[in-house]
């Protein structure tokens, strides 16, 4: 008899360390999770975690024969910056990795006559707007919209997102009989600040390890222009769209991927808020010409008007609140 539980993939990343801590507290379903790297010691009580790699079949084979899956959380990934130094390490990653990802789902599916959730993470990098001028005049990019990302990363996580929508609506469409599809559901989430952990390998990067930074007191200098303009994200609210896109009833979604975001900062702005709560932090610019063109190429801010009508998503913490009430107590406290 198989064992229920709900996959994580990449569960040590920083959205790991968060949605580990909400699927364990709301859910029945015991967790499996999946990393090269071991779990944080303060979550490691709250799942059964397997050191191991994505890519490797004989695993895939095992998940399958020893578990039944409701859902699939497809954490891991090679980020934006990491894989322009590595772009074959990455497409392996984030392209193959996905693929026997959902064809175990595909194969969970069918045997049990019931589709297994595939819920993914995606991102800004998906976009690739030509220059500046476009930037200003496409403020809030839309899903459809300037879908020409100039990373490895980007390119990846478009491309699956389109297999994706495959598994579930088109998968062995010439069989005779179709079978039951996984239930792909993806967010593109903007760059995500967490209070509990550094990002690395990111271009979206220079927000919270400006915060970082400001609060262990050490110097900073950020790597993009102060004018560039992205959005930005806590990370409690990044988890929350997870889980309100896993529960939102089949009937609600009108499409498979959806963007979502809270704020739009400009790094100067970004910079603004950080000295605001730490008034002695040493902000500069060195601006790194490369990174700051994947910068750049991403949307200033991103219309999430179709998660709002569709499943009601709406962010917990504006810029106000995420700053004063979520990150700058939490990583105060994490560097005292
Ligand atoms: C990155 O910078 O690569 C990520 C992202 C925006 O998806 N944080």
């Amino acid at each position: 008899m198989r064992k229920k539980a709900i996959l994580i993939t990449g569960a040590a990343g920083e959205i790991g360390h968060a949605l580990i801590e909400a699927l364990s507290k709301n859910g029945k379903t015991p967790l499996l999770t999946l990393d090269l790297e071991p779990l944080p010691e303060d979550i490691r009580d709250l799942t059964t975690h397997w050191e191991a790699d994505i890519l490797d079949q004989k695993l895939l084979d095992r998940l399958v024969s020893e578990y039944e899956f409701d859902a699939i959380y497809h954490l891991a990934a090679l980020l934006s910056t990491r894989g322009e130094f590595s772009p074959s390490a990455a497409h392996q990653v984030n392209v193959n990795g996905t693929m026997g990802l959902l064809r175990l789902a595909a194969e969970q599916s069918e045997w049990r006559q019931k589709s297994v959730q595939f819920i993914f993470p995606s991102s800004i990098a998906v976009y690739g707007l030509p220059d500046l001028e476009t930037k200003t005049q496409y403020a809030r990019t839309r899903e459809w919209e300037w879908n020409y990302p100039r990373t490895m990363y980007g390119a990846n996580k478009l491309y699956c997102e389109l297999l994706g929508i495959y598994f579930s609506e088109y998968y062995r469409q010439l069989a005779a009989e179709q079978p039951v599809m996984v239930d792909f559901r993806a967010i593109r989430f903007p760059g995500l600040i967490s209070a509990f952990t550094v990002p690395s390998g990111g271009t979206s990067d220079y927000g919270p390890e400006m915060l970082h930074a400001a609060a262990k007191g050490e110097p900073y200098a950020c790597f993009v222009r102060p004018d560039v303009r992205i959005p930005f994200m806590a990370m409690p609210d990044a988890v929350k769209a997870l889980l309100d896109l896993a529960a939102a009833p089949a009937e609600a979604i009108s499409q498979r991927v959806y963007n979502v975001t809270s704020f739009s900062l400009s790094a100067e702005e970004f910079k603004g808020w950080v000295l605001k709560s730490f008034p002695d932090a040493e902000v500069t610019h060195e601006p790194d010409l490369k990174r700051q063109t994947i910068v750049d190429s991403w949307a200033a801010d991103m219309d999430d008007s179709a998660a709002r009508r569709d499943w009601g998503w709406e962010p917990d913490y504006d810029v106000q609140r995420a700053f004063e009430e979520y990150l700058v107590p939490n990583i105060t406290k994490r560097y005292q």
